[in-house]
């Protein structure tokens, strides 16, 4: 049918950029096990992480040369590997345990049942471990089912760093392993921060990955909020012993190329890395760090409120699925601003929608359409009440 043309399209050009090869009748529409909307499929293989002159290329070609500097181009660097992964690479691989939120269908685009468009580049650090790599940077496009604003967007760029040490370069430090690889990582990190923005407010947050003991979060202080820019830690020794390294250790990190990007280029709104619109686009040369970009509109958000009675199957995500395939990139923000459960036990949630284009005003009839399609799908795709 002309539906099922419509959406393969992209995804046959994608795998011809990225080497993976899924049989056509592989990928079918209708398949339950599949939940990649036309738009997502739509951005596949743009690799803006490519592009010299966007300001994802100009982030990622400065993150080369700190590193080519301070590790003589020991890092050997890859950024076209194919962002359709099995889930074993993208979850088993890295110690995902089987029951880990971000395995599910709410959280994780699924090609198949066995196939993800990959949700981080750690999707690719098992393989190249296992074909003995042991300095390397991956960028590359990521795909997540995930909430609406202005730091958040479905598809972005993650550049993820490994560095394999061996026994003889933490011996001679008297620390243990460990520790050294965890101290070597955050004087590595904290030096690009520095490379990137001269002087900025950062600070180190202890957290969770299955992949890496101990983690950590860096968070830098922008448009008045501390925002996470990346994760890393000390690699999990299985994940070496697998990839037949017993006697190493390991650091390894995931930056998100947007966040940073938003604070090196004072980039206000995520949406604006997709713009083709040229008074965005022009205001970027390759290899200069140095622009402040100078937003060309202002126009002021529209909201729109909508309530409803949930179900137990209701996610937020799934909302925000909706919001974006009726809106795409009209829509800036879904925010829940009220939420109360009845004598009866019923739940209300009120969500607030903002609209707003980055590039023109948008009539107060068009938003009104949009707003109404929105109620639409969501009555009848998510099986809430709306009141
Ligand atoms: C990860 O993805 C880990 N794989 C990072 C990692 C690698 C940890 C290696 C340890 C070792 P996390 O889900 O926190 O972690 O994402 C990493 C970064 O991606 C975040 O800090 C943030 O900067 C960015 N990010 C996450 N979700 C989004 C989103 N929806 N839109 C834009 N950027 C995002
Ligand atoms: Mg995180």
């Amino acid at each position: 049918s002309s539906r099922r043309q419509k959406w393969r399209q992209p995804v046959v050009s994608a795998l011809d950029l990225g080497g993976v090869k899924i049989a056509k009748d592989d990928v079918v529409r209708d398949d339950p096990t599949n939940n990649v909307p036309d738009t997502i499929y739509a951005k596949l293989g743009l690799q803006l992480h490519r592009r010299d002159q966007h300001p994802l290329g100009i982030l990622k070609n400065a993150i080369f040369d700190y590193f080519d500097t301070i590790y003589a181009n020991k890092f050997d660097k890859f950024d076209n590997l194919c962002p359709i992964v099995s889930v074993k690479a993208n979850f088993d691989d890295v110690l995902v345990p089987p029951d880990h939120v971000s395995r599910s269908y709410n959280d994780t685009y699924y090609v198949d049942s066995q196939t993800v468009l990959r949700c981080h580049t750690s999707a690719h650090q098992a393989e190249l471990l296992r074909k003995g790599h042991t300095h390397f940077l991956v960028t590359g496009d990521v795909y997540r089912r995930d909430s609406i604003d202005s730091t958040h967007y479905p598809v972005f760029h993650q550049m993820e760093g490994v560095r394999v040490f061996s026994p003889d370069e933490w011996e001679t430090s008297g620390l243990d392993g460990t520790l050294y690889a965890a101290s070597d990582l955050k004087k590595c990190l904290e030096g690009l921060a520095r490379h990137l923005f001269g002087a900025v407010e950062m600070r180190w947050i202890d957290t969770y990955f299955p992949f890496t003991d101990p983690s950590f979060e860096l968070e830098i202080y922008f448009q008045e909020k501390w925002l996470e820019v990346l994760g890393c830690g000390v690699t999990e020794q299985e994940i070496l012993r697998r990839s037949g390294k017993t006697d190493n250790v390991a650091w390894a990190f995931g930056l998100g190329l947007e966040r940073l990007a938003m604070v090196l280029f004072d980039i206000p709104d995520i949406r604006l890395f997709w713009s083709s619109d040229e008074r965005f686009t022009s205001q970027f040369v390759k290899g200069q760090l140095g622009v402040k970009f100078k937003p060309f509109s202002k126009f002021p958000p529209c909201y729109k409120d909508m309530s409803f009675w949930i179900n137990d199957s209701f996610t937020e995500n799934n909302l925000c699925e909706i919001v974006r395939g009726v809106a795409g990139d009209l829509a800036e923000e879904v925010q829940l601003i009220d939420n109360f459960t009845n004598k009866k036990g019923m739940t209300s949630h009120c969500y607030r929608i903002a609209y707003r284009s980055m590039e023109r005003s948008l009539t107060d009839e068009e938003i009104n359409e949009l707003q109404w399609n929105v109620r639409d799908q969501v009555e009848k795709k998510l099986n809430v009440v709306l009141r």
